[in-house]
């Protein structure tokens, strides 16, 4: 096959496979205010509240009394008037704004209001997917949040789209508060943990399961996680968790090195990145081969170990290029590394999108990074004598955007 034809290929191919997102933070319209969309939201994203504040040129607090609008204001002011949006977010937007042809050096953030809907139908929903080509979004579901409890608690129906998530941060990080909620909700459990009463976390997370039927469980964890140790997590995890991924056939998704709050007065955009050990990965992978874990790392400095480890387990799922390495440089670096120590045996992308409009930029830039990366990978493959055929080229595409994330999950 010619060099431009194989180019143009895997191109098409990156360009139209129907994506799977499996890790977002966006709810269908029946969860009524947790679903995120419009303009003010795009601009109050909190990697742009961060890009902002490094102007200096306000107080955070007077920053979070405002209203979200004036929230917007402000960043846009700050990041697109005043300087070139450059950054992967900033830029991002006008990405966005492009795809649904506002010129914001012309419109303004008006004109970006005007033509996104702050209160998305299941329409709007499907418009957004198509623009995006994402066929489904899984969810990120906190059974600790009030306000989301009561959604399921309801029965409150699914936009078939959207896929639920176990996300369980509350309580394996912060065992203390989680126990009053769980006391709360009828589970007898005590603020000073007891091994005895697990059965009683057992039957909680038993109903959570049954009620959202969750595609996996997933947890944050930050960069000092240790694994086996003398901690609640550890205990929880041994335990608990890990039990009830085995019996219901579940992944259990690790986001490991996200160092929550470095700065408090930033709010949700004042966590970081820290690198983390592997020995905790490597201990869990081997010790409980009847699990399957999900893994994606925050740090740039574990993503090479992380790949190795990976080589090393099967039940290990690499996925992702994580929140501030959801960059073009470092997911074309990851990709590359990726791909070249394991090949198309992972999970490219997700896109932790927060707010739905955000899916078109993130996914328009992942497709234009893993493109360029596959295209060069086709080409080497074909100069050493492989025939590259546009069927395989397409089943290995299909692979790191959807499949092998749904066969991980079935396996
Ligand atoms: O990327 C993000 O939006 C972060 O704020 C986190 O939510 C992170 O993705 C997470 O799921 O913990
Ligand atoms: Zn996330």
């Amino acid at each position: 096959m010619e060099e431009q034809s194989l180019s143009r290929i895997v191109e098409s191919k990156v360009a139209s496979v129907a994506i799977t997102d499996m890790h977002t933070h966006l709810f269908p319209p029946s969860f009524g205010s947790l679903q995120m969309s419009g303009a003010n939201h795009v601009l109050t994203y909190h990697y742009l509240i961060a890009e902002a504040f490094r102007t200096g040129a306000t107080d955070p607090k007077a920053f979070w009394k405002l209203s979200t609008s004036a929230q917007a204001d402000w960043i846009y002011h700050r990041l697109f008037q005043e300087m070139s949006p450059l950054s992967e977010a900033a830029s991002g937007v006008v990405e966005i704004a492009r795809q649904f042809s506002v010129n914001l050096q012309v419109d303004g953030l008006l004109g970006l209001r005007g033509a996104l809907s702050e209160d998305a139908n299941d329409e709007y929903i499907d418009r957004i997917l198509k623009m995006a080509g994402v066929d489904n979004v899984v969810m990120t579901n906190d059974p600790f949040d009030p306000v989301e409890r009561g959604y399921w608690e309801n029965k409150t129906p699914l936009n078939p789209h959207f896929v639920p998530a176990l996300r369980l941060d509350p309580l394996v990080n912060q065992w203390t508060q989680a126990a009053s909620t769980l006391s709360s909700l009828g589970y007898r459990v005590s603020p000073e943990f007891q091994d005895g009463r697990v059965v009683e976390v057992r039957r909680f997370l038993e109903d959570w399961v049954n009620r959202m039927a969750p595609v996996y469980l997933a947890i944050s964890l930050p960069d000092s996680f240790d694994f086996p140790d003398l901690s609640v997590r550890s205990r929880l995890l041994e335990a608990v968790i890990l039990p009830l991924c085995r019996q219901h056939k579940l992944p259990l998704a690790l986001m490991i090195g996200a160092k929550r709050q470095v700065n408090p007065s930033l709010g949700p955009a004042g966590d970081s990145t820290g690198k983390a050990a592997m020995t905790p990965l490597e201990n869990l992978c081997r010790d409980f081969p009847d699990n399957k874990f999900l893994v994606s790392l925050l740090s740039r400095e574990n993503q090479h170990e992380l790949i190795v480890t990976a080589r090393k387990f099967g039940n290990l799922m690499p996925f992702g290029c994580w929140w501030f390495l959801n960059t073009d440089t470092l997911v074309e670096e990851i990709m590359r590394m990726r791909v070249e120590l394991i090949g198309p045996t992972f999970i490219a992308q997700h896109s932790d999108a927060r707010v739905l409009e955000h899916l078109i930029y993130k996914w328009a830039r992942t497709r234009r990074v893993v493109a360029r990366v596959l295209v060069d990978k086709y080409q080497k493959l074909a100069k050493v004598g492989w025939t590259v055929d546009s069927a395989r080229i397409e089943a290995d595409v299909k692979a790191l955007f959807q499949q092998n994330f749904w066969d991980f999950a079935s396996r």
